[in-house]
């Protein structure tokens, strides 16, 4: 299966896949796809409705394309006007911020109820995990109510986005996940 599954992704090239990037203002999106993009971690500012950062990424034979969107309150109105063709949202959680986990449970509701993304993976990013006193994935999951949404393929995993630190881990997840797909799709 390995070598056949090899062999589909020499023909069929790396797999275009659209990714949107949300999650609560400063849970570290930016951050997190900056360090995707260039390794390095920049001093970021707020993004905001009209600064959409678009950045392209292959790995593992998938082509992501990733769209981070500001996540303050006044930006999230404007977020369905990127769900057309989204394969994957990556949403991204900050640990630390306990106080927020409830305000946090509700938008991931919000954004995974819309009619566009009823058929999307979903990757939880536990951000944050340097910092001390974090929640952990399980205490994350039960906090955002994951179980509710076991019927699509779903994942958490603990991220560093300073270090970089678990990120890769998530997009070899994505990608592995998002072959699966279009293979089923395929055949
Ligand atoms: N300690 C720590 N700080 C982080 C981490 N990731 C991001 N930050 C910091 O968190 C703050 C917000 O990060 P951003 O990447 O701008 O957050 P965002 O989700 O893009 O925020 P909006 O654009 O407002 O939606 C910045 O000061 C980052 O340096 C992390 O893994 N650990
Ligand atoms: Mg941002």
């Amino acid at each position: 299966m390995g070598l056949v599954s090899n062999v589909l992704d020499w023909i069929l090239g790396p797999l275009p896949a659209k990714i949107i990037l949300l999650g609560l203002d400063n849970a570290g999106k930016t951050t997190i796809l900056y360090k995707i993009k260039q390794g390095q971690v920049i001093n970021t500012i707020p993004t905001d409705g009209f600064n959409v950062n678009i950045n392209t990424v292959t790995h593992k034979s998938v082509n992501f394309t990733v769209y981070d969107i500001g996540g303050q309150d006044s930006n999230r109105d404007l977020w369905y006007n990127y769900y057309e063709e989204v394969e994957a949202v990556v949403y991204v959680v900050d640990s630390s911020d306990k106080n927020r986990m409830e305000e946090s449970k509700l938008l991931l509701e919000s954004i995974l109820r819309h009619e566009l993304l009823y058929n999307c993976t979903l990757l939880v990013l536990n951000n944050k995990d340097d910092r001390l006193g974090t929640c952990s994935n399980e205490e994350v999951a039960s906090q955002l109510g994951l179980n509710q949404f076991n019927d699509r393929d779903l994942t958490i995993q603990s991220t560093c986005a300073l270090r970089g630190e678990g990120v890769w881990e998530g997009l070899d997840w994505l990608a592995k996940n998002i072959k699966k797909k279009k293979k089923r799709q395929l055949f």
